[in-house]
């Protein structure tokens, strides 16, 4: 059973803006900034506003306008890194890697011959 959401995860926090991050891009219904440990160059999460644990507590309405963002920060890694992919990865409870429990992708430019750190 999915634990309920937690609204002092660090991802609730800088939301709230109590903690700093590099942020590049908010709407009404998301946020994106840069991950504090990038896997790789241009390593940005897209998390919406709404307070989901993970996809599985999420609320539909908060779905289309999350994925419609992971869509245009994929786009805009893309030609700002001039990158030759892009790496969507999104975890759910710790068995799994979640490591912070408010819903997030993580999107992450690739280059031919790079490997994502671990
Ligand atoms: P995961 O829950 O496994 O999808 O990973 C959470 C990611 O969040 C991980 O790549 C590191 C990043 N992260 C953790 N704490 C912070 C923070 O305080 N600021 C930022 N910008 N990123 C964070």
């Amino acid at each position: 059973m999915t634990e309920a959401y937690d609204d002092n995860n660090i991802f609730a926090r800088i939301l709230r803006g109590e903690i700093p991050s590099a942020r590049v891009y908010e709407d009404d219904h998301v946020l994106v900034f840069m991950d504090v440990m990038p896997q790789g160059e241009g390593h940005t999460l897209v998390l919406p506003k709404a307070p989901s644990r993970n996809l599985l507590d999420a609320a539909p309405e908060t779905l289309g306008p999350l994925i419609a963002a992971v869509q245009k920060i994929a786009i805009a890694a893309k030609k700002a890194f001039a990158a030759d992919g892009v790496t969507v990865i999104q975890f759910n409870e710790p068995v799994a890697g979640q490591s912070v429990f408010h819903l997030h992708f993580h999107v992450i430019p690739r280059f031919e011959g790079v490997a994502l750190k671990p």
